[in-house]
């Protein structure tokens, strides 16, 4: 418990070695990386709450950004050796939506989906609508995958989705959205089929959705 909250404390601090000196120590003592992300979420989420009050700046949130990519890395590998699936038959077509840049999260579920097996695209930050659309029609993909953390990502979402609705695809795919502020409400608004703020539960409804023929 104690190194947990550490590590927290760690993030918020903003202090790096200690941060990276923390997470390799779990990553030796085995503990489970969906649980060393919410630990590392819940620091980068206080530092955005400071950031709203005004006591951290744009510094900080670059800052706590270098902080959770590194840790990301570092992660990687136990990432990377968790067992493939047997055989995935999904594609998917990925990227934060339009007017928006964060990628760290959309980064981390990527690494899952190809450890997971899937064929992924992704199409990297501030994604207009007509390159998802392009994407999934050159590559027949059968998932899209919506990344946003702004207020103002829901907009570019459901953007997208009508755009792919216009063009007859919509019925041919499943969208999943996820980021930080996504819920119900953005799911149903954004034309999505599912929404999570966690990246190994969106490889588990994926996993779900082609399970039962869907996607
Ligand atoms: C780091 C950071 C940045 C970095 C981003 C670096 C990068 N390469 O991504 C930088 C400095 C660039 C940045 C910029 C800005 N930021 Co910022 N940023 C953050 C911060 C502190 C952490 C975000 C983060 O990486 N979290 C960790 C990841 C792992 O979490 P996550 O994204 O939620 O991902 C998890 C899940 O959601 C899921 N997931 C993510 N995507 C997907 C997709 C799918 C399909 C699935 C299934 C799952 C999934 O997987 C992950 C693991 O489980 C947040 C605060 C916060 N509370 O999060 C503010 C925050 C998001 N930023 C904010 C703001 C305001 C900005 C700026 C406008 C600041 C400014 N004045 O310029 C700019 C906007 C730039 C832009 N156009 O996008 C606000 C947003 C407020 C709002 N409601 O819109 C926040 C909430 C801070 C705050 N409280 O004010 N930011």
């Amino acid at each position: 418990m104690a190194i947990e909250q550490d590590l927290v404390n760690a993030v918020i601090d903003l202090d790096e070695n200690k941060s990276y000196g923390l997470v390799k120590k779990m990553v030796d003592d085995g503990a489970d990386p969906n649980k060393i992300i919410e630990i590392l979420k819940k620091g980068v989420e206080e530092i955005g709450e400071r950031f709203s009050r005004k006591e951290y700046f744009l510094t900080e949130l670059v800052m706590a950004g270098e902080i959770f990519q590194q840790s990301a890395k570092l992660l990687e590998p136990i990432l990377k050796s968790m067992e493939k699936a047997s055989k995935s038959t999904g594609t998917v077509v990925i990227g934060t939506v339009k007017g928006d840049v964060h990628d760290i999260g959309k980064n981390i579920f990527v690494t899952l989906l190809q450890v997971g097996g899937y064929e992924v695209y992704d199409l990297g930050v501030d994604i207009e609508p007509i390159k998802f659309l392009e994407k999934v029609k050159e590559k027949n993909a059968n998932i899209v995958a919506y990344s946003g953390l702004l207020t103002v990502a829901l907009d570019s979402m459901k953007e997208t989705t009508e755009l792919l609705k216009t063009n007859g695809l919509r019925d041919k795919v499943k969208i999943i959205i996820g980021g930080l502020p996504v819920d119900e409400m953005w799911m149903k608004e954004a034309g999505a089929d599912a929404f999570t703020d966690n990246a190994f539960e969106g490889v588990k409804i994926i996993n779900e959705w082609l399970k039962s023929g869907g996607g």
